[in-house]
Order: C-alpha cells, then sequence, then structure tokens
C-alpha cells in the first residue's frame, strides 16, 4: 500500500505532495511519466515511493485544465478588473469556454471594484449574467465583497484564473489569511508583471481549496477546435436548436437563430462577436497575441 498525498505545488521538477497526515514531501516524478508524456498537475492525487520521494502514481483526474495547468479543480473563477489593467473579454472568455470545454464549472469576479463605479462594474456583470454565469464584484484592496464569493468557495476546489495583475493572489491572501506575494501594475504595458511564477494549492479553513495561478498574457484555446466551439457559449445552448440548418455555425446562414437571439437581445451582441473573433482565429488555426510581449 502506497502512501497517498495531493501535489500542492511544482516548481522546476520538483512536487510537493502532502499526505494525510499533513506532512509536506519534496518528490520527483518517476521516469515512467517523462516516458508516457504524462505531467503531474498540481491537485492530483498522488501515490509515492516508499522512501516518500517520488510520484510513482496519478490517481484518474476528475479534470483537467491545460491553462492554467490543474487537476481535479471543480471550478475555476475568472479574475478580471476593468481597469488596471484594462479588461479583455477575449482572456475571460477563453477561460470560460477551456473551463466548459474540461466539464468545469466558472464564475466571473470582477476585482478592483475600488477604481470604478459601482454602475460600470454591474453593467459589465450583466453581459455575463446574461450569458448565465454567477458574477461577484470584489476589492481585495478595500476587502470589500469577499465575504459574497466565500459561498462559491465553500467544500469545492476552485483554482483562480485570470490575467496578470487581476489581482488572484491579493483576492487569495484576503479569503484564506495567506501572505502571497502580489506585484505591480505597470503604467506602461498597462498589465501585471506576472508575479505569480507556478501553481499552488492551499486549503480553505472551513472547507474546500483555492488555488493560486500564474496570470497569462496570451489568449489561447488549446484543445478546442472551430466546430466545437459554439457548443461551450453556455446561452447559445437551448437556442442552437432552432436554427434551420443543423450544423450551423451562426455566421452566414439563413434562419440562424442564434443570430436571431442576438438581434432581439437574448444572446449579448459581445458575446456574439466573440464567438465570431474565436470561430475565425480557430479556423485559421491560429494562437494569437493580445499583449506585445509574452512571458507566460
Ligand atoms: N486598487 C486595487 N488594487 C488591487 C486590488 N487587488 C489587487 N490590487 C493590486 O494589483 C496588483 C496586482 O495584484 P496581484 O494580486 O499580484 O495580481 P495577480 O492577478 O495575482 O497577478 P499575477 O500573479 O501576475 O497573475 C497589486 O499591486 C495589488 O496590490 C484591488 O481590489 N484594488
Ligand atoms: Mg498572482
Ligand atoms: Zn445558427
Amino acid at each position: 500500500m502506497f502512501t497517498q498525498g495531493i501535489i500542492t505545488k511544482g516548481i522546476g521538477g520538483f512536487y510537493y505532495v502532502k499526505t494525510e497526515d499533513g506532512t509536506t514531501y519534496e518528490t520527483r516524478a518517476c521516469g515512467r511519466f517523462r516516458k508516457e508524456k504524462i505531467i503531474p498537475r498540481v491537485g492530483d492525487r498522488v501515490e509515492l515511493s516508499p522512501e516518500m520521494d517520488a510520484v510513482v502514481e496519478i490517481l484518474p483526474r476528475k479534470s483537467e485544465l491545460v491553462r492554467p495547468p490543474v487537476a481535479n479543480v471543480d471550478q475555476i473563477v475568472v479574475v478580471a478588473s476593468l481597469t488596471s489593467p484594462a479588461v479583455d473579454m477575449y482572456m475571460i472568455d477563453a477561460f470560460l469556454l477551456s473551463a466548459a470545454s474540461a466539464g468545469i464549472d466558472a464564475l466571473l469576479c470582477i476585482n478592483k471594484s475600488d477604481l470604478c463605479t459601482g454602475e460600470a462594474c454591474e453593467a459589465f456583470c450583466e453581459v455575463y449574467k446574461k450569458a448565465g454565469y454567477e458574477t461577484v464584484i470584489t476589492s481585495a484592496a478595500e476587502v470589500e465583497g469577499i465575504e459574497s464569493l466565500r459561498p462559491y468557495l465553500k467544500d469545492k476546489v476552485t483554482a483562480f484564473a485570470g490575467n496578470s495583475g487581476v489581482g488572484k493572489s491579493s483576492l487569495l491572501n484576503r479569503i484564506a489569511g495567506l501572505c502571497l506575494e502580489t506585484g505591480v501594475v505597470s503604467e506602461k504595458l498597462a498589465r501585471g508583471k506576472h508575479t505569480t511564477r507556478h501553481v499552488e494549492l492551499f486549503p480553505l479553513s472551513g472547507g474546500g481549496f483555492i488555488l493560486d495561478t500564474p496570470g497569462f498574457s496570451r489568449v489561447e484555446l488549446p484543445g478546442i477546435t472551430a466546430d466545437a466551439l459554439s457548443g461551450l457559449y453556455r446561452e447559445f445552448a437551448a437556442i442552437d436548436k432552432e436554427c434551420k440548418f443543423t450544423g450551423c455555425m451562426h455566421l452566414a446562414e439563413p434562419g440562424c437563430a442564434i443570430k436571431a437571439a442576438v438581434a432581439d437581445g437574448r444572446i449579448h451582441e459581445k458575446r456574439y462577436e466573440s464567438y465570431q473573433y474565436f470561430y475565425g482565429k480557430l479556423k485559421e488555426n491560429k494562437f494569437w497575441k493580445v499583449g506585445k510581449e509574452e512571458t507566460t
């Protein structure tokens, strides 16, 4: 019988595994994983070698995400700020689509509410409420809205995701009393400087786990095809059955129920625009850059 544990952190080829008695072991992945191209992820439940220095088995995953690289999470909180850094809807949608593709639930958190008006935050949230997402407005700086986030986290494994500088680590510090390093938002680049460099999992005192993840500056949709895209937009789900043609891509086809729903306001035009954008990029089979630099 091998000792089991959960990977809480992975840095430079080392995996930190916490066992049931609360001890954390620094381990390596056994060579078999490299050969089989299996990468252990934070959140993985694993078995350790008798010497407690190697991961010898990864237990079947309940869920898996590539961006951010996490295993066994129940949901992601997509964190965004309206200013500093400026909001990037494609980034938000990329996380929501990736989660949907992986069968993981998602909600939206608009942080840095102290930097804009309540009306602006509410108006932005409306786009996503209409799409069927729960939304929460917070200010990690002024400790606002943290309590409204907490019920969503109880007894769940939740990864915080979002572009660099939106305040993921700051939120985790407020939620769980942590001391994670937080960064500054570069005025020149108008985004964060990638302060968090690795994924890390923390227990919540009331039950559950939260994961801090590094921010990205590039929008990507790994593993998603153009044909599968429309199925990942929550609000398209009930309506696309009414399209005249089966397999309608909701672009130039006549009798498209999705376009009709955009026209009468049942689907937000910004989300439809996002769909068109991602569809075009996926068809071209291109990854694309939003920021000028790419570090993560
Ligand atoms: N005004 C304001 N500033 C905030 C808030 N939350 C975080 N910040 C600041 O924003 C900067 C970035 O915060 P982080 O928590 O490091 O952001 P992050 O999302 O973890 O960034 P990465 O680790 O790079 O992905 C820091 O200077 C924080 O103090 C907030 O609610 N309001
Ligand atoms: Mg961070
Ligand atoms: Zn259609």
